[in-house]
């Protein structure tokens, strides 16, 4: 007989209990068959037991809408999106894949009727962290959007077997731990044993001359793996549509070395198999500071040829191997950042090497077929590869981009013998263009530009904000614009409003949905600027609050769990999550924390009952070999311990740090956030997305003129969001002037606190007030002390406008109704129409299916 819990009642329990009889319904039993054939377990007693048993069950219901899409798709052969990532930062799937499938009614009450909840059962999953950070969320609202749109279009990446690491704090310092997260199997996976394709690395080119006299270059690797297929169904919202997300698993060619086996050599057995299995084995945790690790360059280079070789093969199997022209009619690439860029290179290889295309053709084929996003203007952040790197594990790729690059500065000698007659000065330029060229920092090595590669070879180049496309254009590739003005484009980034608003917060959603008579504008998000009408209103304004203190209640609880201390709900709650880096400027935020708190420390207790009451959030993992955000994040536990403990000041101000952030606890605390943090330097944020989530849950912005805070800023009114800061186009002037910069005594005064060990650990923290406080060219690279005076003033006007509540959720609404722009799916149709020229495709309903 089942366990059901006490919520269950009575009369329900007896018709549960008859197991095996026709009263239990067939969602019900469904998920008790799953649960006990492929687990072995008799009854649902733990959420866990429900997740399992609902996520297998499903799998089968996405499967089925993912067979019917791809019939559909194989038998009008529409021109296909192949979007190549090495990152897919994808979260929890239940809840989505129900609700986009239309089937929360049935597993809902499924789930009631074995004495679960939905939201519980939903938690019991393990995130999937196939990414880092902004970059690779982006691509997983990418997919979301695409599959809405009806656009025929496929993820491709990898499967890595570890995800980004979780993280722990260990006396207030970060901790990495792996991340697990294939242990229990992935209901949300099929893995194709019949799609493999083999990935080549090293070994040595020869040339051959065929029968017709043709010499072709023949790559003999010196190692070879397979690729494995794992496809992942991606459902749209309210559309029969199902795409797919596929990654690729590295297998070795045999399970071990025969001749070491037989020879009793164990060890060396196994060798090739564990460098095989290493290849998609984890995820490098680096976020906008690239790791020029070999092995991430064989991660980089594995999934591309996977990836390739597998549409390829596709389109022969449909159009034969003699129109190749007709490739870019049903094809295109999006490299997601530099990371994929070897692609121009292996589609090349591929045409020419093993389809035996002239060069000339093949070209003009690959760059057809080819798009480059850039997400990051920071110098440091742009991959380069030594060519020595390159030429030993790729040699003919290593080959191949030589030749292009031939062709490419002869083209550009004479393209520009007009403009720059002087030799010298046409020497110049055509080395400051060069994919290949001299390392500035050691003129004995010669590295690949990853990004002129990818500029080179595409035909579109976009970055992913207005202010950061125009950067793209004016200063980091400025020669490349001034040759291709068209070449280059804009596409704003977006979120997806299912995820970030209508599944992570459907309180406010319903509230939405009363207020404008529909739930269209779940993917009509256009439709959310008829809040602004309403945004003064009293009514609505107490319905709105009320939504966002319930949400609030949940962080505390949250808070309560981790750190064991209630927080007063009616304070503001103030949040800043993202990756931990110095342009991000973690440090700025707690350095205003320290100047409220001494603030709060000089008042009388008479005064601080007139002080805004504050909870500060700070989240987000560093790189592990990022020694100074590590630092950061010891500095934000230590504070936080210090202040937390004050019983003068704890009314009033407390600072959390929440470890392990990741996608499912930013669906916690983003709805949330009334204040939310988007501090960077002016121009180095390419464009942020959490901003966006933010704004769409109602939350206020204080923010830099960076990335599209700015646009967010036109959106919802530049009068309601808390701006302060430096401009981008003054940033080298400032960076040059620091010598005779003259810092603000507060920040003096703080700094001598940090140093002085207000905060304990001050041998650990010194490399920080350095970093900042030597006033060299060079030092405070991010301009901290610039901004912080204008930071604090700032901060003083979020006090204000938060004693008046009218005011506040009026901008809060405000910002909501001001979102429509930031979903992914306007940013989706943008590349649909200005880049990839795909059209939709959508397949007939199911039958007795919702849409
Ligand atoms: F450096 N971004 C990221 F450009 O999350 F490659 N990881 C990265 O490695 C890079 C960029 C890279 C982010 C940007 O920092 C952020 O501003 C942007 O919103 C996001 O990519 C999506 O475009």
């Amino acid at each position: 007989a089942l366990r059901v819990s006490a919520v269950a009642e009575a009369d329900k329990t007896a018709a549960i209990n008859k197991s095996g009889t026709s009263s239990v319904p067939a969602t019900t039993k469904d998920i008790e068959n799953k649960l006990r054939y492929l687990f072995g377990r008799n009854e649902v007693s733990t959420p866990n037991d429900a997740y399992q048993g609902t996520a297998w069950s499903v799998r089968e219901r996405l499967i089925d809408a993912f067979n019917k899409t791809h019939e559909h798709w194989k038998k009008e052969d529409p021109k296909f999106i192949y979007y190549l990532s090495a990152e897919f930062l994808m979260g929890r799937s239940l809840t989505n894949t129900v609700f986009n499938l239309g089937l929360q009614g049935d597993y809902a009450t499924a789930l009631k009727e074995l004495g679960q909840k939905m939201e519980q059962v939903a938690e019991a999953e393990r995130d999937a962290a196939l990414g880092n950070g902004g970059l690779g969320r982006l691509a997983a609202c990418f997919l979301d959007s695409m599959a809405t749109l009806d656009l025929p279009g496929w993820g491709y990446g990898i499967r890595y077997k570890y995800g980004m690491f979780k993280q722990a704090l260990k006396d207030g310092y970060q901790q990495e731990l792996p991340d697990i997260w294939l242990t229990s199997g992935n209901p949300w996976e099929v893995r194709r044993d019949d799609v493999r394709h083999m990935v080549g690395f090293g070994g040595r080119v020869e040339r051959r001359r065929e029968a017709g006299g043709r010499e072709v270059a023949v790559w003999t690797p010196a190692e070879q793996v397979i690729a494995q297929a794992y496809d992942n169904p991606i459902p749209g919202y309210s559309t029969p549509t199902t795409s797919n997300l596929r990654l690729w698993d590295a297998l070795p060619l045999s399970e071990f070395d025969l001749a070491a086996f037989n020879a009793g050599d164990y060890d060396r057995a196994m060798l090739a198999r564990e460098r095989a299995e290493a290849i998609s084995a984890v995820l490098y945790p680096n976020d906008s500071t690239p790791e020029g690790k070999e092995l991430r360059l064989k991660q980089q280079y594995f999934f591309v040829c996977a990836s390739l070789q597998d549409v390829l093969s596709r389109f022969k199997a449909t159009h034969g191997s003699a129109r190749w022209d007709l490739l870019p009619s049903k094809a295109v690439f999006q490299l997601n950042d530099t990371h994929p860029t070897i692609a121009v290179a292996e589609l090349m290889r591929l045409l020419v090497d093993v389809e035996g295309l002239e060069w000339d053709e093949a070209w003009g084929i690959t760059t057809k077929c080819l798009n480059y996003t850039n997400h990051t203007v920071m110098p440091e952040a742009l991959e380069k590869w030594p060519v020595k790197v390159m030429a030993k594990m790729l040699p003919r790729h290593m080959e191949i981009i030589e030749v292009i690059n031939e062709g490419w500065t002869q083209w550009l000698s004479a393209h520009l013998a007009s403009e720059l007659p002087a030799p010298e000065e046409r020497a110049k330029r055509i080395a400051a263009m060069s994919i290949i060229h001299e390392n500035p920092w050691n003129k004995e090595e010669m590295l690949v530009n990853m990004a002129y590669l990818a500029v080179v070879g595409s035909s579109a180049v976009n970055g992913v904000a207005a202010i950061h496309s125009n950067i793209v254009k004016d200063e980091i590739f400025n020669d490349f614009y001034k040759i291709f003005p068209s070449k280059f484009q804009n596409k704003t980034n977006g979120v997806t409003p299912r995820r970030w608003l209508a599944w992570c917060n459907p309180e406010l959603a319903d509230l939405i949905t009363q207020q404008l008579g529909s739930d269209a504008w779940i993917n009509d998000t256009e439709q959310l600027t008829a809040l602004r009408t309403h945004a003064s209103d009293p009514a609505f304004q107490q319905r709105w609050a009320a939504v966002k203190s319930a949400k609030k209640e949940r962080l505390a609880g949250l808070i309560k769990r981790v750190w064991g201390e209630e927080v007063n709900t009616a304070a503001l709650f103030d949040i800043q999550i993202k990756r931990i880096h110095e342009y991000k400027r973690q440090y700025l935020n707690v350095l205003s924390i320290i100047w409220r708190y001494k603030q709060l420390k000089r008042m009388s207790p008479q005064q601080r009952l007139q002080a805004v009451p504050r909870v500060c959030v700070i989240g987000g993992k560093a790189a592990s070999a990022y020694d100074m955000a590590k630092r950061i994040i010891r500095l934000v536990t230590a504070v936080g311990s210090v202040i937390n403990a004050d019983p003068d000041t704890r009314d009033y101000l407390r600072l959390y740090f929440l470890p392990d952030y990741n996608v499912s606890l930013a669906e916690t605390i983003i709805p949330a956030a009334e204040l939310s943090q988007h501090i960077s330097t002016a121009g180095t944020e390419a464009s942020g997305t959490s901003n966006m989530k933010f704004a769409l849950n109602g939350c206020l912005i204080i923010g830099t003129w960076d990335g599209a805070n700015i646009e967010i800023a036109e959106e919802t009114g530049v009068e309601n969001v808390f701006v302060f800061g430096v401009r981008a186009e003054d940033i080298n002037g400032l960076r040059k002037e620091r010598k005779n910069f003259k810092t603000d005594p507060r920040w003096d005064e703080i700094m001598r606190d940090i140093e002085g060990g207000m905060f304990g650990d001050k041998e650990y923290f010194k490399p920080l007030v350095d970093s900042v406080n030597n006033m060299k060219v060079g030092n405070d690279w991010f301009l901290l002390a610039n901004d912080f005076a204008a930071y604090l003033d700032a901060q003083q006007q979020v006090d204000e406008c938060y004693r008046d509540q009218a005011e506040w959720l009026r901008r809060s609404i405000m910002y909501t109704a001001g979102s429509g722009k930031f979903s992914s799916d306007r940013t989706i149709r943008q590349y649909a129409e200005d880049i990839w020229h795909v059209g939709p495709c959508r397949p007939p309903p199911a039958a007795g299916g919702q849409q």
